[in-house]
């Protein structure tokens, strides 16, 4: 007869490191390790087969301050060390944490190939619009016009939209919360952490050192509403205080605003996450606060075979085929030569 053993029931508390927290005063990242580490034990996952893989940067500070498995890897390609622990090992749940700066600048290659591929990864941007660790640089996420230390007189370039970033990389799953939101980051958090696939997650983060406020439209309680959509599956798209105002496609398929009242509710323009054309999404993608109201939650979530999936599909393969292979043999096999 065989005994099977109940897991321990772990609390927040199990996630915490012993590691003194570096990062400044009131920093937006604190706020989403506390929500990291609520979901964490809800999610029927042993401690010891957790991974948070970073890079370099403020946000990549992360994996120090939870007590499972890290890794504080190498400027920009965390998604590359994650795929191919995820490839080796795809018994753990591997969470990528990265900023505007290591996803976008030097990481930018790395994050489209491991979205492309729809790893089984949880990705967690943390965009603050700013390079926070080296002082407040400009980031490829910072708006026109801002002036920071490296663009003192206004970046003269166009912003990237993470979102659109990872829709046009063929995304699976895309979402976009607020640091100081708490119960909307927790349920995209978990949203994130239940699909299958790589979750992309971008996350607004105020940096109060070097570019404090800059999300202040989508985090402040009492005007948020009117700024922000908040997306519902097969629900239309609606915002301010009471729902009043909401959007509809024009005749070139453009969003437009509309007062609700004014219109019959089916010429709405319905929320589909699920939708197979991803043109939905990116269109929402698109909508950025103050040219339009924004879209927060979970703009799209799809099923499609994973990356890891199908090479540890394709080895088993093989290998029911042609028996295991022998790198011994590889390496001195025919096709080798030597440099003189
Ligand atoms: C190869 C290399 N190039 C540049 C740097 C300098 N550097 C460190 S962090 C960083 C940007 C971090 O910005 P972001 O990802 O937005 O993170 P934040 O600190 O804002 O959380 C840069 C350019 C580096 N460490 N390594
Ligand atoms: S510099 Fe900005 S992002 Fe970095 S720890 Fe301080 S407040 Fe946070």
């Amino acid at each position: 007869m065989s005994t099977i053993t109940p897991l321990p029931v772990l609390t927040p508390k199990d996630f915490a490191s012993d590691q003194e927290i570096r990062w400044c005063p009131r920093c937006g990242d604190y706020s989403i390790l506390a929500q990291v580490k609520k979901i964490l034990p809800t999610l029927g996952v042993p401690r010891e087969k957790f991974v948070f893989v970073s890079g370099i940067g403020c946000s990549s500070r992360f994996p120090y301050y939870l007590n499972t498995y890290g890794v504080h890897g190498i400027h920009g390609r965390a998604p590359a060390i994650a795929t191919g622990l995820k490839l080796s090992r795809p018994d753990l749940q591997v969470w990528v944490i990265t900023g505007d700066g290591d996803a976008l600048s030097i990481g930018g290659n790395h994050l489209l190939h491991a979205i492309r591929r729809n790893v089984n990864l949880k990705i967690l941007l943390f965009n603050n619009q700013i390079y926070g660790l080296t002082k407040g640089q400009y980031s490829p996420t910072s708006p026109q016009g801002q002036k920071t230390k490296s663009t003192p007189f206004g970046a003269v370039d166009r912003p990237l939209s993470p979102l659109s970033v990872a829709i046009g990389a063929g995304a699976t799953f895309a979402a976009r919360s607020v640091d100081v939101d708490i119960q909307h980051l927790t349920m995209v958090l978990e949203r994130a952490a239940h699909h299958e696939g790589t979750a992309f997650v971008e996350v607004y983060q105020d940096c109060n050192v070097f570019n404090t406020g800059a999300f202040e439209y989508a985090s402040d309680k009492a005007t948020k509403n009117e700024h922000c959509i908040y997306l519902e599956q097969g629900k239309p798209l609606v915002f301010g205080k009471q729902g009043e105002r909401g959007v509809r496609l024009n005749g070139k398929g453009l969003p437009e605003i509309v007062d609700v009242a004014s219109i019959a509710s089916d010429d709405l323009l319905f929320h589909d996450e699920q939708a197979d054309d991803p043109s939905h999404a990116f269109r929402l993608a698109q909508m950025r606060w103050p040219l339009s109201p924004e879209p927060m939650g979970v703009f799209r979530a799809v099923s499609r075979p994973t990356f890891d999936g199908a090479v540890v599909q394709q080895v088993q393969d093989v290998e029911a085929k042609l028996g295991p292979g022998n790198l011994d043999e590889l390496f001195a096999g025919a096709e080798t030569w030597e440099v003189v």
